[in-house]
């Protein structure tokens, strides 16, 4: 078995092809050409030394080609490369690089004012410059066992935590996926995910690269430029909020719009929707308007894709599919046995082996049976006589998913908190049709301070802490929060509240 990367040994087999890799707002990028700039910007990272041997690289850089070429000149260079969103406040992006102890960051000239807020005494350096540096082939190329991604993902306690995914990890998934959805060089991906999450940047970018084939990337998802970019696309990737904001425009669109957009739906190959249940309803509308269900499939940040309905065959409504090729799945009940519905452990190649420096966090999330290592995912599922798996909620309350984003409540209420007039503080999700699930925080003010607790002023003061995905979107106030004999907030019995007085609010 070959030890060196798989991921940068495909990324230079492509190279030597005349093949476009990325579409973006500048037009046509081939593989050899990004590669060309990834050397350049790998000669700069080095300055000189043979590997960067796993130091953290900030990337800071929008969509489209140079974010690439950013990707794999960390690649090529032996550092691990650690996404950041300018959807994030300053707090959050310094929280990441220091957590990561990041050193450099790179940076697009879009983002330098925005990089200002964090960037400390970091070095940055403009993408746009390192390209045009003058290159040599790196010396020697990332191990397989190689820390390749640091990827944040928020949990059960408190801050985010680094997930690392090393080059094998990322090398199993572009292979597992590519084959099980049929990527071919003649593929172009039409790419508007986010790229700080597993789901944007490996489950799509990294599958159409390994394959070969051209990622349109779009600079943020918009649902008319998506439905228009699907006329030059063969695949799109998405949340399931992705599909409700293209069902929102089209209905929104006259009768020309909406006959060309059903066309180019109609031409893609194929239409996956992860990160989030597919509601149903969803799922039978796009099959209505293409004569397809969209492809639903189950992943997770530390995990990749590792479940998923077929590309031919039955893909099952409300159901994730069975394991992909290669990975185990046992559903296991509160006791360890294996049982019909309980929690899903999953082992497998591309399975991440432990958080940054949390030796804690990591231990508690594997459970080792003496002949495998699993990983526990904290969805709570169950498995059908014919192994096709339905998700049927999260084992802690505290974990929201929002438009595809997992949040922690926990995260959340720690910030509400610091707010001088706030008391005590639960964040709960709330059923919504469009997010999934709607993040409401039910505040009791302090004495005298409750002029202080307004939806807009928490919203605001969250607003400079968080990611907007992450602030809550609705606050209620209340005298006292719902607890039990032991003191602990009855979250079940809060949400339930809030939707029984929603639903009362509606009818009034
Ligand atoms: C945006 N907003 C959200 C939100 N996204 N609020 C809650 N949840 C979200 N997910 C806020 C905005 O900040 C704004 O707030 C308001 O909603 C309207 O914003 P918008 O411009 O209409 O939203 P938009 O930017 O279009 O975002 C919608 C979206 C986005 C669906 C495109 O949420 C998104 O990209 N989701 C993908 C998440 C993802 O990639 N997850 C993968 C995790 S990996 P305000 O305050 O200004 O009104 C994973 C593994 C796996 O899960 O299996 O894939
Ligand atoms: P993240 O940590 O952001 O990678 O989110 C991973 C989580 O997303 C999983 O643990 C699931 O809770 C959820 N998820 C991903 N895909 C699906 C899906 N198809 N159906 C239901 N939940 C999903």
């Amino acid at each position: 078995m070959p030890s060196s990367s798989r991921v940068v040994a495909k990324w230079q087999g492509h190279a030597e092809t005349a093949r476009t890799a990325v579409l973006d707002g500048e037009g046509a990028h081939s593989f050899a050409r990004l590669n060309e700039h990834a050397m350049a910007v790998a000669t700069v990272l080095l300055a000189g030394r043979a590997s960067l041997a796993g130091e953290r690289v900030a990337i800071f850089v929008t969509p489209g080609a140079p974010f690439v070429e950013a990707l794999f000149g960390v690649f090529l260079a032996g550092g691990c490369a650690v996404v950041l969103s300018p959807l994030h406040p300053a707090a959050e992006s310094s929280y990441f690089c220091d957590d990561a102890r990041v050193k450099t960051i790179l940076c697009c000239a879009a983002l330098r004012e925005q990089v200002r807020g964090f960037e400390g005494s970091r070095h940055v350096v403009d993408i746009a410059d390192l390209v045009k540096a003058t290159h040599t082939t790196p010396v020697t190329t990332p191990k397989r066992g190689d820390a390749a991604l640091q990827l944040y993902t928020s949990g059960t306690t408190g801050k985010p935590k680094g997930v690392v995914l090393t080059h094998d990890n990322l090398g199993a998934q572009q292979e597992i996926l590519g084959d099980a959805w049929g990527f071919t060089p003649d593929d172009v991906l039409l790419h508007a995910l986010p790229l700080h999450h597993m789901h944007g940047l490996c489950i799509a970018l990294l599958t159409a690269l390994g394959a070969g084939a051209t990622t349109r990337m779009l600079p943020r998802f918009d649902a008319t430029a998506v439905w228009d970019g699907m006329a030059e696309a063969t695949a799109f990737m998405g949340v399931p909020t992705m599909y409700t904001r293209l069902f929102a425009a089209f209905d929104a669109a006259d009768e020309g719009a909406r006959a060309r957009w059903i066309a180019v739906a109609r031409s893609l190959r194929l239409a996956t929707s992860g990160s989030a249940a597919l509601p149903v309803t969803v799922g039978d509308r796009w099959r209505a308007l293409t004569g397809e269900y969209p492809l639903e499939r189950f992943g997770m940040s530390e995990v990749g894709a590792a479940i998923s309905n077929p590309l031919s065959g039955e893909r099952r409504p409300g159901s994730i599919g069975r394991p992909l090729p290669t990975f185990e799945t046992r559903v296991v009940d509160e006791a360890g046995n294996d049982a019909a519905s309980g929690e899903l452990w999953i082992c497998g190649p591309s399975v991440f082996n432990a958080y940054f420096e949390r030796p804690d966090e990591t231990a508690k999330s594997f459970v080792d049976d003496g002949a495998r290592r699993w990983f526990r995912t904290g969805d709570t599922v169950s498995r059908e006589p014919d192994g096709y798996i339905r998700v049927l909620g999260r084992t802690s309350v505290d974990i929201l998913k929002s438009g595809g984003y997992k949040l922690s409540a926990l995260e959340i209420e720690e910030v509400l908190r610091e707010h001088p007039s706030v008391s005590e503080v639960a964040v709960v999700g709330v059923p919504d049709a469009t997010w999934g699930e709607r993040v409401v925080a039910c505040v009791v003010a302090r004495a005298g301070a409750e002029g202080q607790c307004t939806e807009a002023l928490l919203r605001a003061f969250a607003k400079e802490k968080l990611a907007p995905y992450k602030v809550p979107r609705t606050v209620v106030n209340m005298t006292e929060l719902p607890r039990n004999a032991m003191g602990k907030v009855v979250k079940p019995e809060l949400a339930r509240a809030i939707m029984a007085q929603e639903a009362r609010d509606a009818q009034a």
